[in-house]
């Protein structure tokens, strides 16, 4: 190995801990953070919700997602994919993130798979679980 090709990987070595350690030292009290960290608080369906169809899946979070790297699965109890749409930010709220499902689902419960990355680099994730039920 080169000299030089060692201190290129040094340089990108040092690099990552700058972005880790400002990741995880703790600011000036009381200064206003850069990025937000933030938090699913609600979706619909609700976490053990039965509900008689279900046309999309709903995300509230307490800020805006990244969209890029976003994704919502939808399984079966046999843990196959349903059908969904790719997740999307709500037109009018960027706080909401969404699927559509098409075709509806058949009854059965059904587990929501999320995953996300905050503004501040923080990845979320996180299951629900609900039931279609026969109507
Ligand atoms: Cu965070």
């Amino acid at each position: 190995m080169s000299v030089t090709v060692r201190l290129r990987k040094a340089r990108r070595g040092a690099a990552f801990l700058a972005v880790v350690a400002a990741a995880l030292l703790p600011g000036p009290a009381g200064a206003r953070p850069a990025f937000e960290h933030i938090t699913m608080d609600r979706s619909v369906p609700a976490d053990g919700e039965k509900v008689g169809q279900v046309n999309e899946i709903r995300l509230f979070f307490s800020g805006a997602p990244l969209m890029r790297g976003a994704s919502v699965r939808v399984v079966n109890s046999a843990r196959s994919l349903m059908r969904s749409s790719p997740p999307a930010a709500d037109a009018t709220d960027s706080k909401q993130l969404f699927v559509t499902i098409d075709p509806t689902l058949p009854p059965g419960t059904y587990v929501v798979q999320w995953r996300c990355i905050a503004d501040d680099g923080h990845v979320m994730r996180g299951d629900f679980t609900f039931e279609v039920t026969a109507e």
